[in-house]
């Protein structure tokens, strides 16, 4: 089916960025209807016009325009909660991570500035949310009607958690690591957000405990003053505001664990499974799959017939991205875009493609990543309960005239 693109009420000139490119004002045409009728471009504190999908909890995407850089600026990185309560700058101001346990020696209490004395790690990585581009699955999915723009991809910066652990004295019984982080507020009946970690990626030192972000602090509603940073696993595990870390003999049990952000076992291809939170017939998300997005043009641009630039970014769980192809036909034939240089095995990966002249009419433009393992994009979205992992090529329709 081909759907033309919605424009949104009062936004809906086409801005010019700094850079001259185009900047997206359109809510994409393949949400739900619902959705479609709440979502809007909005400004938070620290953020400039991102997409609101729902206010309370606050989820906002980040516009798809940003994407075809590999950076994600920090006013145009995208925000999710799962609770209504948001922590306020002075929620932060008595700040501090405790680090404790049944599997740890010496427990440990550390303040910012504690953090930032120790010995710090970088790491451009993707964050993105397990349910990114769950708003464009026929039939819809129960879930944040997420678009492309569920994700980002930032230079975060912080001590390796490994280094935050050691201090505290890991014992060899040591099987998961639980994070906790801002408290919620009286009133709101769901659990608070509590999430584990394995010891083996927790103990990668790829995994810190970020206290700076594009060189910034952390924006607020990016889980200033500290968050976990946990390259290549789903956005869930990101915990932030991060208060606790509790180094444990068991698997932690909250429904974060235990019900949500889970598929049927077997469905994806885990880099590192979870084995103690495997349960019954599903296991929790982890890597991120393979995948891409087209950045530019914009669904339901006009394009020129002497040719145009198809540009977007390619990620996965850390394997690297070994190819990314276009389709100009809806994907019936493919041709191979350029990649930029790699950025690190968690980056986004940047691709072009130039067209040659093209007759005028509607084209449906596709892209197709494939990673150093081997791994897809597939044609089919592997159908789950919540949603989760929608890496099927995302169509964009353009009219070459
Ligand atoms: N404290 C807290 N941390 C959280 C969440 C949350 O609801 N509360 N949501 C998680 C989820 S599901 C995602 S996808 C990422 C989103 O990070 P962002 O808001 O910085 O984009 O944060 C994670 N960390
Ligand atoms: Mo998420």
């Amino acid at each position: 089916m081909r759907r033309r693109a919605v424009i949104a009420g009062a936004g809906s000139a086409m801005l010019a960025t700094q850079a001259g490119a185009a900047e997206s004002t359109r809510i994409p045409a393949d949400l739900p209807d619902g959705t479609q009728a709440i979502a809007e471009f909005a400004d938070l504190p620290g953020k400039r016009r991102l997409l609101r999908l729902t206010g309370r909890p606050p989820n906002y995407a980040s516009p798809i325009d940003v994407f075809t850089e590999a950076v994600t600026p920090n006013d145009r990185f995208y925000i999710r909660y799962h609770l209504p309560g948001v922590p306020s700058d002075g929620d932060m101001d008595n700040w501090s991570l405790s680090i404790g346990g049944d599997a740890v020696t010496h427990p440990n209490r550390l303040k910012l500035s504690d953090l930032l004395d120790m010995p710090s790690n970088e790491v451009l990585a993707v964050c993105q949310s397990a349910g990114n581009r769950r708003g464009f699955i026929d039939p819809h999915v129960a879930g944040v009607q997420w678009t492309d723009g569920g994700m980002g991809c930032a230079v975060w910066r912080g001590p390796a958690l490994r280094d935050v652990l050691k201090a505290a004295g890991v014992t060899s019984g040591a099987l998961e690591v639980w994070f906790g982080g801002n408290a919620e507020p009286p009133g709101v009946a769901t659990p608070p957000y509590r999430k584990s970690l394995p010891m083996d990626k927790a103990m990668d030192g790829d995994t810190i405990v970020a206290i700076a972000m594009n060189n910034a602090p952390l924006p607020l509603l990016n889980g200033y003053p500290a968050r976990l940073v946990v390259p290549g696993w789903a956005g869930d595990y990101w915990m932030k505001h991060l208060t606790a870390i509790e180094v444990s003999q068991s698997p932690l049990n909250t429904v974060w664990m235990r019900e949500v952000c889970r598929v049927p076992s077997g469905l994806f291809a885990a880099e590192r499974p979870f084995p103690s939170q495997a349960a019954g017939t599903t296991v929790p998300v982890t890597g991120l799959p393979v995948n891409s997005v087209i950045a530019e043009p914009l669904d339901g641009d006009e394009v020129t017939r002497y040719g145009f630039d198809i540009k977007g970014v390619a990620w996965d769980r850390g394997a690297g991205i070994n190819r990314v192809e276009v389709s100009l036909d809806g994907g019936r034939t493919w041709q191979d875009a350029l990649l930029d240089r790699p950025l690190g095995p968690y980056a986004y990966r940047r691709f072009i493609l130039q067209t040659g002249p093209l007759h005028p009419g509607p084209f449906r433009l596709l892209s197709r990543a494939t990673s150093l393992t081997g791994d897809k994009q597939p044609v089919r979205f592997k159908a789950n309960p919540g949603g989760y992992n929608n890496n099927v090529p995302h169509p964009i329709s353009v009219t070459v005239t």
